[in-house]
């Protein structure tokens, strides 16, 4: 974990090497003394536009059928949340998730009824499938039989993102396509709150990265929150829940997980199953890349 300045806020902390676009846009808002709401949807809209970027948004890899479909979710300072689940055709899941929260008294909106809420609220209808990720696609589909497809655990870069403003709230926001070649329908950790991402503004938040499946078995993010407010910092919080995985999960060697937090101090950690995982963080307006600490190499 590194150690906070004297002045905790404001900090962003985000998934990946595409965490430094997402916080150099989040950072944007927060210098100019914005809510650290609008920060995490700023970032993660970055992220979900860049068709680079494998697992988020526009340019995600497709299901097993050929379709992109998103999840996401965002959560406030207030524990206000919203989510949408199995969205296609729509690129910003993040802004819809946002609306969720904001203009419905609901959580989360899934698929049909998610798209429809987005165009009624002015969202475009876009094809979400770039010609680089349905050959991706078609070389899959040729290589494998469908009947017994199994899920890739190569490509994970899901964007979960953690800021505080200056006033010291936290909010958090978390957008994926998902895994690679999943079934139709199939829908992840991320937009489920607790798994992919909690927030409680007393105590700080986590975000998840990573297979879906083994983070909402412990219910991830909540377990990190929650060992934070037993007065774990952010990084030993992270182990606790990669621990968690690790001792219930038996096939844990097959796959990768992380998870980034924020403390109220401003104080952050991640950790992962495995090397390889990185994460961003931007105070003061210096955006660096770390690689997080991990419990096993391979
Ligand atoms: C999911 N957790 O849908 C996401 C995938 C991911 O980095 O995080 N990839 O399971």
């Amino acid at each position: 974990m590194k150690k906070s300045s004297a002045k905790p806020g404001p900090v962003v902390i985000s998934t990946w090497a595409h965490g430094l676009a997402a916080n150099a846009a989040a950072w944007k808002v927060l210098a100019a003394g914005g809510r650290a709401l609008d920060a995490v949807e700023e970032g993660a809209r970055v992220v979900e536009l860049d068709p680079s970027v494998n697992n988020v948004g526009y340019g995600g890899l497709p299901d097993r059928d050929g379709e992109v479909t998103l999840d996401a979710c965002i959560m406030d300072e207030q524990g206000r949340c919203g989510a949408v689940v199995f969205l296609r055709r729509i690129k910003n899941a993040v802004s819809v998730a946002r609306l969720v929260m904001e203009k419905t008294p609901h959580v989360m909106l899934a698929g049909e009824g998610a798209e429809q809420f987005a165009l009624a609220h002015g969202f475009k209808r876009e094809n979400l499938l770039t010609a680089k990720a349905k050959t991706a696609w078609e070389k899959w589909r040729k290589k494998n039989d469908r009947s017994r497809q199994k899920i890739d655990e190569k490509n994970h870069d899901t964007l979960g993102i953690l800021a505080m403003d200056r006033r010291g709230n936290i909010c958090g926001a978390c957008t994926t396509s998902g895994t690679a070649w999943k079934y139709h329908g199939r829908v992840g950790d991320s937009p489920i709150i607790g798994a992919g991402l909690f927030v409680d503004n007393a105590v700080g938040g986590a975000a998840a990265t990573g297979k879906g499946e083994a983070v909402m078995k412990i219910a991830g993010a909540m377990v990190v929150v929650e060992a934070m407010r037993r007065g774990l910092s952010p990084l030993a919080a992270c182990q606790e829940a990669v621990r968690r995985i690790v001792k219930s999960q038996p096939d844990y060697k097959t796959f990768q997980v992380g998870f980034i937090a924020l403390n109220k101090q401003g104080e952050y950690g991640a950790y992962s199953i495995r090397r390889g995982f990185k994460y961003a963080v931007c105070r003061s307006g210096e955006n660096t890349l770390f690689p997080a600490k991990y419990f096993r190499k391979r």
